[in-house]
């Protein structure tokens, strides 16, 4: 069901004339951080890259408002399902575990060899945090169906009556139902009926992923899951620091290395050649279970890859490099940032996967790929 075999000639001709410009994947990288991995060259912040070529694997082109590459006529209903009416309810000493304490301090943000300068991952600047506690894993399927039953929330993508899917995780029948892909990056379909119970639409379910990060939430949907735990998003400050795990100056949360001795990998994101070739080497074509791979020194899995994950602030590129002490982003914006790239990221075309990478999406906006987990204060007993 779910193959590469699915793609239809027809959509991998499209692909590859609109796919240019990919280069091999080397296995690893130089544990020297200045020898590590390179990219090929800055990215707008909207996914352009050098001569507009798109140079992400587009999901930050997933907003509501997305270019289709054939307009929709169909208006979306407005979600009625206000967030601040979500009600607190569990203990929050049961909602604590799977969490970890973040040990207050400080640290580096951002850095100064930014990969994509455009993204803002520049300037390196101090920041200094309280300690916090944290989702050891990204949530679950099988936890969001929790919330699910217990308020009866219906998230953005269902109210929309769609959410965006990757091509190549769908059936024939399922590309059948689906006529508007999304213009800068068309390996993405405006999907009907896909939302996190069914991610695929039509005849998709969870059989066998309920231990896999739930998908196709907005940033308002993980919003109200995390404030029914009794919790709240990242701020970005926090997300960073995080995935850091101590260590500083690294490119991923376990070093400078993307694999380990043998070549083993450390995380869930794309081997091959993006879109068309995923030869899933790292033993999963799309979202692994929460729980895979080995967890950072802080305790944290998967913090980059598998999925992107929502934080708290606003989407903004420009970063003053005087000290901050718990930082929460702009304090207006329209698109909110998400962190450590997923499934879909490969170096070659969306090397995000880094603990600095960073991009952004509509708070409205759903996708196959995009993620989340919660934190919270230490002091909230
Ligand atoms: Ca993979
Ligand atoms: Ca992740």
């Amino acid at each position: 069901m779910f193959s590469r075999e699915v793609c239809s000639l027809f959509l991998v001709t499209l692909l590859l004339l609109t796919v240019t410009g990919t280069k091999e994947e080397e296995g690893s990288c130089s544990a020297d951080r200045a020898k590590a991995e390179e990219s090929d060259g800055s990215c707008s912040a909207d996914g352009a890259g050098k001569d507009g070529k798109s140079c992400g694997c587009g999901s930050n082109a997933l907003n509501r408002d997305a270019k289709l590459d054939k307009k929709t006529t169909k208006s979306a209903a407005k979600n009625e399902d206000d967030s601040d009416a979500v009600v607190e309810s569990e203990e929050p000493e049961d909602s604590r575990k799977g969490m970890v304490e973040i040990p207050a301090g400080k640290f580096r943000m951002g850095t100064d060899e930014p990969q994509f300068p455009a993204d803002g991952e520049g300037p390196s600047r101090p920041v200094e945090l309280d300690g916090f506690l944290m989702d050891t894993m990204e949530v679950s399927n099988a936890q969001f169906k929790d919330f699910v039953d217990a308020t009866d929330y219906i998230t953005e993508a269902e109210s929309f009556g769609n959410s965006f899917v990757f091509f190549g995780m769908m059936t024939e029948a399922q590309m059948e139902v689906v006529n508007e892909s999304v213009a800068a990056a068309p390996w993405w379909y405006k999907t009907p009926n896909a939302y996190w119970r069914e991610p695929e639409g039509i005849d998709s379910n969870l059989d066998d992923r309920w231990d896999h990060p739930v998908t196709h939430v907005s940033w308002n949907d993980a919003v109200a899951y995390c404030k029914w735990r009794g919790k709240r998003l990242p701020t970005e400050a926090e997300w960073e620091y995080a995935c850091r795990g101590g260590l500083e100056n690294h490119l991923f949360p376990w070093g400078n290395k993307l694999t380990g001795k043998g070549g083993v990998h450390k995380t869930n994101i794309w081997q091959g050649e993006f879109p068309t070739n995923n030869t899933g080497e790292d033993g999963w074509m799309w979202t692994a279970p929460v729980d895979m791979f080995e967890a950072n020194k802080y305790g944290l899995k998967q913090m980059t890859g598998n999925v992107w994950e929502w934080t708290a602030d606003y989407w903004n590129t420009h970063h003053k490099q005087d000290l901050k002490k718990n930082p929460k982003g702009p304090k207006k914006g329209t698109d909110k940032v998400k962190k450590g790239g997923s499934f879909l990221c490969h170096k070659s075309y969306c090397y995000r996967y880094r603990c600095e990478a960073r991009s952004q999406n509509g708070v409205d906006s759903a996708a196959s790929n995009l993620g989340f987990r919660c934190v919270a204060d230490l002091n909230k007993n």
